[in-house]
């Protein structure tokens, strides 16, 4: 339940400049205030009601409902009957081992596109409902993380259970090697059991030279933690894994020594995972006997231990109040009720034109369908892919760290805001209910959506002497965090009303920092701490963009921008002179599709556009993909930790055909096998399909080059950790022209209407200022037009 504090909330935007209270006498009439709400005049300030939620139906009953626990437990019933043989353990058991077979996640699989939208249009009474499985076969001969499919649901004679090849097309199929799978429970008891018994071995050492030890993570003695880093493998028949060693301490990830060690961790017999190396100052040791007798010997150079002293990360506030920042800074707020409506019970949304339905996926959070503005289709899928992050360093901690954030669960971490302070007041708030191992979960108020602006009037315009307009700029905003270990995101989609849409993704959280040497040179980074610095790393974000412009024939247009010389005849004292003109041409397939990068001062742009729809003027209807901040990709092309699973990350652009068998440009289970991912998006492209007029989809990246600086600490600031997206209509209106001119958000003053007194009156629409909003005077709008 949220609070009701509009009062104070309110009062506290009002412009506090003592006019308010001092210039009541208003010179413009307000309409009669809405008799059941509760506003309560109160000389120019006053409590504006409370929004209250405004509801819709959907058109159809959402496509995309998880599965339920009665379903999910009939599934896990039918798994595990004699017949189908797969002699599954019961994962919760306390002895688990990694050689056994058990069922890891169970979720719905992800609807086929034919079918969703022949049952959005009518033409299907229902989508099939089938599950995506995943079985850890440890017990097989060849042990490993297999993908299946289930269904039709509910579970009768002709339900059947089949790998899900159709969706993964790696080099195993839907089959992740045991190495490079899942590092759950039972992994993590042979992990630990390996980890504690060699580091208890050489305890006396490490706290010698780093002042930390580890005796395992319960043992009082312990004052360090270590981290797995990712990947772990290389295409799953191998296992091999760095820890860094940190304290352990409010951020252990800002709190790293100069010592790695390095365990092999392949295979379902924790009795074969072994040390493989120490790395301390830089030496590598191959046994903890070549590490104990270089330090008897006193052959090795010690290096600072990680300081003690973690003020540095503390975010409670210090220092003196800043000039009137007692008071409460300006926000958001929904003064006249809400504007966009809500299905909860479809995760259906309708605001200012624009209409879709929603879906919360385990791996990647938020997702958006059937997009529509005015009625017509614009996407059909809008969804985030991924969030990579691709470190280097000379360490090998840092040097050999990807992050495929899907791995983790970015939807299965999402929190919950804080209201007022991560989502404005007012914002309603959405439960996120997906399937997470065989249970049904909800995050409780995971997404908020609130209306704001963006900041500026959407469109503006002064004829001097003649008129004079001005329109507002709402947007309609879907705000989710997740926080995935040291960092937070924020995914911002924005619906604005004048038929575009806004991707902004923001970076806050605790960096992972590397253990300062000054011999690095501040080549990975700058020092930003006693024994800190930033390290160097990548963020890439990929988005799947699937288009359907009006219907689902699209193609995709590339406009560069080519200087010339020419001449002209006009010009004959010019001769040849140097100018600019349009090439205009159809990505004709994905052989060209499979890598578009942005050229140097943005000299190309890319459109979608639908060649059998013309607007008024014979031009294709079409929308433009608008790179915004930092529309980055990973730098290094050939790096062995993405090899072959980051093909999504390598461009800025890529654009392929759709197919129900291609869903996703990435999977969770591809973290750890860089050279053999259970998708490489690449394949999409193998087969050079055309382009032209056909059902598209593209996969777009944002993210940043992330320029570690001292205010990375304690939290980053998002501000600049900023990276953004536009998709904007581009000759989309049938009439032509852009598509505000129905709003009446907006005020047009034109000479020819004024008042007795022969001052031009300002035409807005029938919409108003709430009697509840305190106005100064150089609020008031009469007389704008006389004041050039
Ligand atoms: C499957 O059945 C066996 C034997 O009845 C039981 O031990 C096991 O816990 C069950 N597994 C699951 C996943 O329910
Ligand atoms: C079933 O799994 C158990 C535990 O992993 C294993 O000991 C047993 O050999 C398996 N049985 C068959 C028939 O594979
Ligand atoms: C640590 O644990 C041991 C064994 O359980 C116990 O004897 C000892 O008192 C503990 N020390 C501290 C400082 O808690
Ligand atoms: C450690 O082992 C690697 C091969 O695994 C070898 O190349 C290297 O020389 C060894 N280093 C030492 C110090 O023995
Ligand atoms: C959201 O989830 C909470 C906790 O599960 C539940 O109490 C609440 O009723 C849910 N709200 C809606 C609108 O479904
Ligand atoms: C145009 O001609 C000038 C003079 O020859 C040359 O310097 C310039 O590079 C040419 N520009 C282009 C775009 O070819
Ligand atoms: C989805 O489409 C693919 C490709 O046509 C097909 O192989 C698969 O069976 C479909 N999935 C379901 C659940 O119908
Ligand atoms: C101003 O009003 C006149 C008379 O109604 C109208 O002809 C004209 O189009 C209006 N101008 C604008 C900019 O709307
Ligand atoms: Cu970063």
């Amino acid at each position: 339940m949220r609070p009701g504090p509009l009062i104070i909330a309110f009062e506290l935007i009002l412009l506090d400049t003592g006019r308010a209270s001092s210039t009541n006498q208003r010179r413009w009439t307000y309409p009669d205030w809405k008799a059941d709400t509760v506003f309560k005049r109160q000389d120019g300030t006053g409590a504006c009601p409370l929004p209250q939620e405004m509801s819709v139906t959907a058109p159809k009953a959402t496509p995309f409902v998880p599965l339920s626990q009665p379903e999910l437990d009939s599934i896990v019933k039918w798994l595990n009957s004699s017949s189908l043989g797969l002699n599954l353990s019961d994962p919760s058991s306390s002895t688990l081992a990694m050689s056994d077979n058990y069922i890891n996640h169970i979720e719905i699989l992800k609807p086929n596109k034919t079918d969703v939208t022949d049952y959005l249009s009518g033409s299907a009474s229902s989508v099939p409902r089938f599950a995506r499985v995943v079985i850890n076969e440890g017990s097989a001969k060849v042990p490993g993380v297999v993908q299946y499919y289930v269904g039709p649901l509910p579970i009768s004679d002709s339900t059947t259970m089949r790998p899900l090849d159709y969706f993964y097309n790696g080099p195993n199929g839907p089959k992740v090697l045991y190495s490079g799978g899942l590092y759950d429970a039972p992994r993590q008891r042979a992990v630990e059991a390996i980890v504690t018994t060699t580091m208890t071995s050489i305890a006396d050492i490490t706290l010698d030279l780093t002042g930390l030890a580890y005796y395992g993570s319960t043992d009082n003695r312990t004052n360090s933690v270590y981290f797995v880093q990712n990947p772990y493998s290389t295409d799953g028949t191998t296992g091999v894994t760095w820890l860094p060693w940190r304290r352990r301490a409010q951020n252990p990830w800002d709190q790293p020594s100069d010592l790695y060690v390095s365990f092999d961790i392949a295979g379902t017999d924790p009795s074969l995972y072994h040390l493989r190396m120490i790395v301390y100052n830089l030496v590598v040791y191959n046994s903890t006997d070549a590490f104990r007798a270089a330090w008897s010997a006193g052959e090795i150079t010690k290096t600072p231990n990680p300081t003690t002293n973690d003020a540095f990360l503390n975010k409670a506030r210090t220092g003196t109040v800043r000039d009137l920042e007692d008071r409460f800074a300006p926000t958001v707020l929904t003064i006249d009720g809400n504007r966009y409506r809500v299905d909860r019970a479809n995760n259906y949304f309708t605001y200012m034109g624009w209409s879709f339905y929603t879906r919360f996926d385990k791996d990647t959070g938020i997702q958006f369908y059937d997009v529509r503005f005015k009625g017509e289709s614009v996407l059909y899928e809008l969804s985030l892919q991924d969030a990579l992050v691709q470190y280097a360093g000379n360490n090998p901690f840092q040097a050999g760290t990807a992050y495929s954030d899907r791995f983790y669960g970015i939807g299965a971490q999402a929190v919950q805001p804080i209201p007022g302070y991560d989502c404005p007041y007012h914002a309603t708030y959405l439960n996120a209910t997906f399937n997470d191992g065989a249970s049904l979960r909800t995050i409780q108020n995971a997404v908020c959506l609130f209306e704001t602006d963006i900041g500026t009037p959407l469109t503006r315009h002064d004829v001097y002497g003649n008129w004079k307009q001005s329109t507002k700029s709402p947007k309609l905003v879907v705000r989710m965090i997740a926080t995935l270990g040291n960092y937070d995101y924020i995914w911002d989609y924005g619906f604005v009303v004048d038929g575009s849409i806004t991707l902004d993704t923001r970076a806050s959280g605790y960096v992972q920092a590397n253990y300062y040497r000054a011999d690095d040179g501040g080549r990975w980074g700058p020092r930003i701490g006693e024994t800190i610095s930033g390290t160097m790393h990548t963020h890439v974000m990929n988005f799947k963009l699937d288009f359907d412009l009006v219907d689902t024939r699209n193609t995709f247009v590339k406009t560069d921008l080519v200087v010339e010389n020419v001449t002209q005849p006009w010009y004959p004292e010019r001769g040849v002179f140097e100018t600019m003109r349009y090439a205009v041409h159809d990505v004709a397939s994905e052989a060209e599709g499979r890598q578009l990068n942005l050229p140097p001062n943005g000299q190309s742009m890319y459109t979608v556009v639908n060649k059998d729809h013309l607007n008024a003027w014979g031009q294709p209807r079409g929308y433009r993909v608008q790179p915004g901040l930092s529309n980055v990709y990973l730098p290094s092309q050939n790096s062995p930790f993405l090899l072959r699973s980051g093909q999504h990350a390598k461009q800025a652009f890529a654009v392929s055909r759709q197919h129900d068998t291609e869903p996703a440009s990435t999977a969770a289970l591809s973290g750890n096998v860089p050279e053999a991912p259970l998708v490489e998006f690449w394949n999409f492209f193998a087969d050079d399909e055309a382009l032209v007029q056909e059902d598209l989809v593209v996969w777009a990246n944002l993210g940043m080059h992330h320029y570690v600086r001292a205010e990375d600490l304690p939290n980053t600031l998002a501000a600049e950790a900023h990276a953004s997206l536009m998709l904007a209509p581009q000759n989309w209106a049938m009439r032509g022209g852009e598509n505000t001119r129905d709003l009446a958000n907006a005020v047009l003053y034109n000479y020819t209407d004024t008042n007795a007194e022969g001052v031009v009156v300002p035409e807005t629409n029938g919409v108003d200022v709430p009697g509840c909003l305190a106005l100064g005077a150089d609020d008031e709008l009469l007389g704008v037009f006389e004041e050039q």
